[in-house]
């Protein structure tokens, strides 16, 4: 459980970490100005029990190819990534296509913390302390027509700020892409994030907006969002298109699905001694599970 007051303590933070990314203060000024930030953070039974990773392991060791492949590329390669504003597209398949600033989108939404396990495909975790909103609220802002079967989400190309898209070969496609089904993205356990550990979210960890599905691998958590499609088709997801024998678009963790290099049963815990065991759908069967009834995860992993 975590008390209104350590609640106010993490507000203050937050405040006082106006300075850095230029994207941050309004973020800082949206979360103040709601009442209702931190109140679903019992909203997951396990949530309570999680031990969150140290913040400098989650903020050193990433994946965000954009900035390089090396684990510790993103933070040392993102030091100059300060973007003075963040417009977001969603379009496609929506009665109320929008155009819009982030900050001006995070007016219309709900800031919520949500603890949550994060497992890569690279059999490691981390449980990371996420600031953020259901992606269902977004939805319903644009409305998707009846046609709109999956939502599809596209990195910003800009090799200014990314400097690995300037690289003529590359082992992915970039921008990267990532796409969720209707119903998956409609679950209230995926958010789009916007900070962690009680504060804006770093260049490392995909500023300024990224998304968050806990029950699948991280790859799926797309980093440093522009643009979001609601289609009639499903989408190939970047690690898809590379190399679609290892790397499927549901991405559902999964300890009886070996990737045909490794086995999932057992993860690496960062900052910790040993490994555990990788729980199926990563803990979160309970509230996703009815997701996947009739599906094969052998065939669909
Ligand atoms: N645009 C983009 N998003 C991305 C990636 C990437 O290379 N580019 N890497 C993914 C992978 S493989 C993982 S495990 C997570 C890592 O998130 P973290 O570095 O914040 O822990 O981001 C995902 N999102
Ligand atoms: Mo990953």
């Amino acid at each position: 459980m975590i008390t209104p007051e350590e609640l106010f303590l993490q507000r203050r933070k937050f405040m006082k970490l106006g300075i850095g990314a230029s994207v941050a203060p309004f973020l800082i000024d949206s979360l103040m100005a709601q009442t209702s930030f931190g109140a679903p953070l019992d909203y997951l039974p396990q949530s309570s029990s999680l031990k969150p990773t140290k913040e400098e392991h989650a903020t050193s060791y990433n994946n965000f190819y954009e900035f390089g492949f090396g684990k510790n590329d993103p933070k040392a390669n993102s030091k100059h990534f300060a973007p003075s504003s963040w417009k977001i597209q969603i379009t496609g398949e929506v009665q109320n296509p929008m155009q819009i600033e982030l900050e001006d989108l995070l007016k219309k939404v709900k800031l919520v913390e949500r603890i949550y396990r994060l497992r890569c495909v690279e059999a490691w975790s981390m449980v990371i302390p996420w600031i953020g909103f259901e992606l269902r609220e977004l939805l319903s802002l644009v409305k998707p027509t009846a046609k709109a079967k999956y939502v599809k989400f596209t990195t910003l190309f800009d090799p200014s700020l990314f400097p690995a898209q300037k690289a003529l070969f590359s082992s992915i496609d970039f921008p990267y892409v990532e796409g969720l089904r209707l119903d998956e993205a409609n679950h209230p356990l995926s958010i789009l994030a916007v900070g962690m550990y009680g504060k804006t979210l770093l260049p490392q960890n995909g500023a300024p907006i990224r998304l968050v599905v806990p029950w699948k691998y991280g790859f799926k958590y797309i980093k440093s969002i522009a643009k979001i499609e609601l289609v009639s088709e499903r989408p190939i997801s970047t690690w898809e298109k590379q190399n679609p024998r290892e790397y499927g678009f549901y991405a559902n963790v999964n300890p009886d699905v070996p990737h045909p290099r490794w086995s999932q049963a057992s993860e690496r815990v960062i900052g910790e001694r040993g490994r555990q065991r990788t729980l199926y759908l990563n803990g979160y069967d309970k509230e996703v599970g009815y997701l996947y009834d009739g599906l094969n995860p052998k065939k669909l992993y």
